[in-house]
């Protein structure tokens, strides 16, 4: 039985999330109900290694289902165009207020709807079509919105990369140990001479130098945005630098370390445009988000957000954030120790990235197939200068957030990267496709159940 299966039948685990019982979904929508509480249980009983996914805690998703959804508040807190919003302004306010002193930001916009709506705001205030941005490459662990030619960015701006592929002659990262090499970045952006440069990525296991990247911006006179969507509990942790004192501007989502709802926000300097000082950063990009980009804010979102914050500013956050560094270190070694090849050896933060096809002979896709039968789920992902398509890539990019929102420390890394073995010695090729041994996949599932459903490791907003 696969996990979808699995969660669609009548299980005997019964899962339920403290965030609603759903009952009213339940008599006016039995379809979707039925989809709901299978969604419940195969979250339940997983162990989530997506990097970029986390389980928000019951006040959050609490905080989302709250009539804030029913409004329409376009503008900003005190200066809206519907009335009726003095709640929707005290919640925004909150959420801004907690944004900033997290973050020590000057100002905060947390209306975005999601990262890629917070960088094309970035764009909308700092650059205007036919300007440049430097931004990391995505196979080499960039992001869409970075430069990247099938996305906005790409389209509408002139762009350059740094990361490494020898075909098409990325420089910038150091082909043998996959570490960015900044005196690379900095000549890449000597001879472009962008207008903005973006440090963030989705697939960089290592620190961001953002002070590095500063110099390099202010030599060329770019403005500096970090992108900090993976990296947002962490920094908020203090187990990342952070780039609040170095970026013009800070772009996140909302919904990866830091457990929050999903969404955007941004985060800015309060100095002056290079273009008419007589304008102020922040107003640019509130202006950027409303009304150039969006309309109505979600404002249950933002509820949400703000609880998110205030979750986020407390001792056990910090410990947590401590705990993902502390279990992808653990599990990078238990990879090392049994012979896979990781890019750039380990990891400094919360991902790390795979070399299946040179560690195992099979290529990401089918393997993260055969890891997510037995419970596992990741995503395949391509590494620096993979020479397999991005849709069949030869890597695996795994993470620990979730896994330590459950509770699970490094005797339990050291199960999945046992578990991570002997899946890949369960794969075969055959012709073209690679196989699987079922009962070998079913075993290591039973095994990884069995840990899921263990009462000292709970999912936050999902009881038992
Ligand atoms: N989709 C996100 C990730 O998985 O990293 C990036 O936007």
């Amino acid at each position: 039985m696969t996990v979808v299966e699995a969660a669609l039948s009548d299980s005997d685990v019964p899962f339920v999330s403290t965030a609603s019982n759903f009952e009213k979904l339940r008599a006016v929508d039995p379809e979707i109900y039925d989809l709901t509480v299978a969604e419940v249980r195969r979250q339940a009983t997983i162990v989530r290694l997506i990097p970029s996914e986390n389980y928000t805690s019951a006040a959050v998703m609490q905080a989302m289902a709250t009539p804030f959804c029913n409004k329409y508040s376009e503008g900003y807190p005190g200066k809206r165009y519907y009335e009726g919003n003095e709640l929707v302004d005290a919640v925004e306010e909150l959420c801004r207020s907690r944004a900033c002193s997290l973050f020590g930001a000057d100002h905060a916009n947390v209306q975005p709807h999601s990262g890629s709506p917070a960088n094309m705001a970035a764009y909308y205030a700092l650059m205007k079509p036919g300007d440049k941005v430097l931004g990391m490459h995505l196979p080499s662990g960039g992001h869409l919105t970075h430069g990247w030619n099938v996305n906005f960015s790409g389209m509408l701006f002139e762009h350059a990369y740094y990361g490494y592929n020898e075909a098409q002659g990325v420089t910038g990262m150091d082909p043998e140990t996959g570490m960015l090499n900044y005196d690379e970045i900095a000549e890449i952006a000597r001879k472009f001479r962008p207008n903005v440069i973006f440090a963030g990525g989705t697939a960089y296991p290592r620190v961001w130098d953002f002070a590095r990247f500063k110099a390099i911006a202010e030599e060329v006179g770019a403005y500096l945005v970090a992108d900090i969507a993976h990296i947002n509990g962490l920094i908020i942790g203090g187990v990342h630098p952070d780039p609040v004192p170095f970026a013009d501007v800070v772009t996140s989502t909302t919904h990866k370390a830091i457990r929050g709802p999903r969404g955007g926000f941004i985060l800015c300097k309060d100095r002056e445009m290079k273009d008419n000082p007589d304008e102020r950063l922040p107003a640019r990009i509130d202006k950027a988000v409303f009304p150039t980009l969006q309309g109505g804010p979600h404002n249950n979102t933002i509820a949400a957000l703000a609880v998110c914050f205030a979750e986020a500013a407390r001792q056990e956050f910090r410990d947590y954030a401590h705990q993902v560094v502390a279990n992808a270190k653990a599990l990078a070694q238990a990879l090392n120790n049994r012979g896979w090849k990781l890019v750039t050896g380990g990891t400094d933060n919360h991902l790390i990235l795979v070399d299946v096809m040179t560690s195992r002979k099979i290529p990401g896709k089918p393997y993260a197939r055969a890891l997510y039968e037995a419970g596992l789920e990741a995503n395949f992902n391509s590494i620096p200068n993979d020479p397999r398509k991005p849709f069949s890539p030869s890597g695996l990019r795994i993470g620990t957030p979730a896994v330590t929102s459950r509770g699970f420390k490094e005797p339990e890394m050291e199960m999945i990267a046992s578990w991570m073995d002997r899946v890949a010695a369960a794969c075969t090729k055959s012709g073209k496709d690679y196989l699987f041994d079922e009962k070998a996949i079913a075993s290591i599932k039973g095994e990884v159940t069995e840990l899921c459903t263990d009462s000292r490791f709970p999912v936050p907003g999902i009881d038992i």
